[in-house]
């Protein structure tokens, strides 16, 4: 099923066109509103009229998180405050959170766009949802909330925390979706195993998973375990927050609202364009924003972009996953290391639960690398209480990881439980070298 028939499946000649006349306004309305992109645009004497097609988007500056800090709170904020209805914050571990302001209007279409994905996830009116994202500053729970409503169907804001409580709403009311981290999503079914729920005694259908970066294993995983089909639902707050692209039933990578976001991939060193096909950073411009546009806003999310129709009929580009973040690879010993590729040798090995840390080390002046990971319950039952089968696993894996990583970790294999769970956004590195 597809939302809005006309701008999803918009024929690329048509969508370039509307894309370039949305370009040129909003160019021209950060002109005259926001004073740091006048200045950008005066110093590389580019004017508004400059831009007259989607092709000139090459021309603009770039923004960057540092851009957002330095300008905080209310420096990017084009509408005036009489205008903005909602703020969100994105949470930042350094410096300061960035705020990003909303007038009616976005609110408007970020609820058109969430209703997008979650038709496209099979979503309908006979639905009751459950929102297990975070409400609050965080973009995920409000979000998600007002495209279920948008949408028609039923929404259940149980937010994260009291775990149980939610299993019991899942099953007493037959709660038929569930939006929330896929972390969570695990932490969930963990739950539900303690507390005696099967995925028989609930009625989950759909799941839509974001916020954090999950792999086909932890898809599957998550499937077999709650009984629900999971999609991916991609975004971030500064550009709107979920939604930004969200996969279809072909599952063959993640359908951008082109017509609001403009998606580039550019080379993350030199800055130069990439075309379709090649991984690099992941670069939007809202196209029509009122509260905070960005033009040609640096994400810091490595992934690749695909062009071409797909067979469910919609026309837009799609992203693949994300590879991994340009501020979240980790540089051991000089060798560029993703935490995503430690959690895929993880979950090849079928004793290895999804729960892992990456303990990162300076000791003597040389860089460490620890791996922890959670050992399966079916495989602790039958006798990975005992040394030597542990030690085996530790063995296995640290060969795994040097083979893909090129670098030796240390390997510790923890029992089922023992590593923190989140309920928002997984942390998997702690790199005490930053604190040195
Ligand atoms: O995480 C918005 C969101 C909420 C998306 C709920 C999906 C569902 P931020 O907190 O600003 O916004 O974080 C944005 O999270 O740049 C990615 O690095 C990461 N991210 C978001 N969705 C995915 C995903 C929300 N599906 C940052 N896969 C982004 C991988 C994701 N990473």
């Amino acid at each position: 099923m597809i939302w809005n028939n006309n701008k999803e499946c918009m024929p690329r000649e048509q969508m370039r066109e509307l894309q370039g006349k949305r370009l040129h306004k909003i160019v021209d309305y950060l002109y005259h509103n926001v004073p740091f992109y006048r200045d950008k645009l005066q110093q590389m004497d580019i004017k508004p009229e400059d831009i007259t097609s989607i092709d000139d988007i090459v021309k603009l500056p770039f923004t960057t998180k540092q851009d957002l800090r330095d300008n905080y709170p209310f420096g990017l904020q084009a509408a005036p405050q009489s205008e903005v209805i909602r703020f969100h914050a994105s949470s930042g571990t350094t410096g300061n959170p960035t705020i990003v302001g909303y007038t009616r209007k976005d609110v408007g279409v970020w609820s058109e766009c969430m209703s997008r994905c979650l038709t496209a996830f099979g979503v309908t009116r006979d639905d009751l949802f459950s929102v297990a994202y975070g409400y609050g500053l965080f973009t995920g729970g409000l979000g998600v909330h007002y495209g279920v409503e948008n949408l028609g169907a039923a929404v259940l804001p149980t937010s994260t925390g009291n775990t149980e409580k939610h299993v019991r709403l899942l099953r007493d009311l037959h709660v038929t979706g569930i939006a929330c981290t896929p972390s969570y999503a695990l932490y969930l079914a963990e739950t539900m195993e303690k507390m005696g729920v099967t995925k028989d005694m609930i009625n989950l259908r759909v799941g839509a998973f974001g916020a954090e970066p999950w792999t086909e294993n932890m898809r599957k995983e998550i499937e077999s375990r709650l009984g629900l089909k999971g999609y991916n639902i991609y975004g971030l707050s500064e550009i709107m927050g979920p939604c930004v692209s969200y996969e279809c039933s072909e599952q063959n990578g993640s359908h951008v609202c082109e017509d609001h976001f403009f998606p580039e991939i550019v080379d993350p060193e030199t800055l130069e364009p990439l075309p379709y096909g090649q991984p690099g950073e992941l670069v939007f411009t809202t196209l029509t924003k009122e509260g905070m546009p960005l033009l040609r806003y640096r994400t810091r999310d490595l992934c690749t972009l695909y062009d071409g129709t797909c067979a469910c009929g919609r026309t837009s580009v799609r992203m693949g996953r994300i590879l991994g973040r340009t501020d979240d690879m980790l540089i051991i010993r000089g060798i560029n290391v993703f935490p995503s590729q430690v959690e895929s040798v993880i979950l090849s090995m079928p004793e290895c639960a999804p729960h892992f840390l990456l303990v990162v080390d300076r000791v003597d002046n040389l860089d460490t690398l620890t791996v922890q990971v959670e050992v399966r319950q079916e495989y602790f039952a039958q006798g990975f209480d005992t040394f030597e089968p542990i030690f085996k696993l530790e063995r296995e894996l640290a060969a795994k990881l040097r083979s893909v990583l090129s670098i030796n970790a240390k390997v510790q294999v923890k029992a089922p439980g023992t590593l923190e769970r989140s309920q928002g956004k997984s942390k998997f590195v702690i790199d005490n070298r930053i604190l040195k």
